[in-house]
């Protein structure tokens, strides 16, 4: 799925200090020579990439990003505070233009191995104690802090989906999405509500986000474009992991039936699709039957599989938490890469 993030935002480092106009008062030295310190250098912004950020959305908000001033210098020669430096986190994959140019100035391909400045912060001014000289012993003045660098730039990224959430229609994945991110897909009782793919972010901490689709549910023979067919599945071919959603409530149907038709499915779009890291999610767990044989048998299969699935409740908020931190775990660490080398 190719979306693109965008945001505008303006990068301003800290101004310097300026440097002090001042002398020596003493009681024995009423007119001491001068000891105005300098001011401290401006804060500087500097950028790093993240691999585990996935989207732009923190820039949307936050438009305005600017480092401390240095503080001035004082007398006794005391130098002021440098402003602290700041630093903007980017997704790996960004793009940064300059706004007013458009010319690119920086494409982050991979992480970087240290944060590097975008903007410095302007040099504080020196005190007049540098000034003396031996004709002018008093000098009243100053050098004033410079100012900062300031750039206004545009940040593009292709969003790409990390996760895509797959199942029969009516299973609850719409709910998923909308209970996770701030997408708000339609939801309703009946079987394709989904009719175009809808994409939330995920947060998990400061530093991870992950992007996750919605698509229409998929039913035996949608290769042969029953329901809606499987071209939707085209925007799952970027995925790293599938949530696969089972209706644990239904009665009508059998949940590993279910389960194998939608991978059959999966198969016929491309066959690749089957290798990528999977999550059987069981969800109404909340209105499952009373009679789980069923289920409980299946459930035993995947764990002698080594296959991972969990039982939740969307609509009932449990084992939600949970499932966010699977998935994170699944990306973002390799705790679970036995399950791709099995496959
Ligand atoms: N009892 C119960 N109902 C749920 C739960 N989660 C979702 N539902 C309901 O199941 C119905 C279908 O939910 P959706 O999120 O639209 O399902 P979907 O899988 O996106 O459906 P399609 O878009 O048609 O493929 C809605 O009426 C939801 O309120 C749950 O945990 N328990
Ligand atoms: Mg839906």
């Amino acid at each position: 799925m190719k979306f693109i993030d965008e945001a505008q935002i303006e990068v301003i480092a800290g101004h310097g200090g300026a440097g002090s106009v001042h002398f020596r008062r003493e009681t024995m030295e009423p007119w001491g020579g001068p000891d105005g310190g300098d001011g401290g250098r401006g804060g500087s912004v500097y950028i790093v990439a993240l691999p585990t950020l996935t989207t732009l959305m923190d820039f949307r908000f936050k438009k305005k990003y600017k480092a401390p001033n240095g503080d001035n210098g004082s007398g006794k020669g005391k130098a002021g505070r440098a402003g602290a430096d700041i630093t903007l986190r980017l997704p790996v994959g960004t793009i940064i233009r300059d706004t007013v140019t458009g010319e690119v100035l920086y494409e982050f391909v991979k992480p970087t191995v240290e944060p590097f400045m975008l903007v410095k912060g302007g040099r504080g001014g020196k005190g007049n104690m540098h000034f003396a000289t031996s004709v002018h012993q008093a000098p009243k003045f100053a050098q004033p802090g410079e100012e900062g660098e300031t750039i206004s730039i545009s940040l593009e990224l292709k969003l790409l989906a990390d996760v895509g959430l797959v199942g029969f229609p009516n299973v609850g994945k719409s709910s998923l999405i909308a209970a996770v991110s701030a997408a708000r897909p339609k939801i309703a009782d009946y079987a394709f509500t989904t009719l175009q793919p809808n994409l939330g972010v995920v947060r998990i901490d400061e530093d991870r986000t992950f992007v996750m689709a919605d698509v229409p549910g998929l039913i035996e023979g949608a290769h042969e474009g029953i329901g809606l067919g499987i071209q939707f599945l085209k925007h799952l071919e970027r995925t790293r992991v599938f949530i696969h959603m089972i209706d644990a409530a239904i009665t009508t149907r059998d949940p590993e039936e279910d389960y194998n038709i939608v991978r059959q499915e999966l198969g016929a779009f491309n066959p690749e699709l089957l290798k990528r890291k999977e999550i059987i999610v069981f969800n109404k767990i909340d209105a499952a039957q009373d009679d789980t044989e069923k289920l409980d048998a299946f459930c035993a299969k995947l764990e002698a599989q080594g296959k991972i699935f969990r039982k939740v409740s969307v609509a009932g908020h449990d084992g939600i938490p949970e499932l966010v931190a699977l998935v994170a775990d699944v990306l973002f660490t390799n705790k679970y890469d036995f399950v791709e080398k099995r496959a």
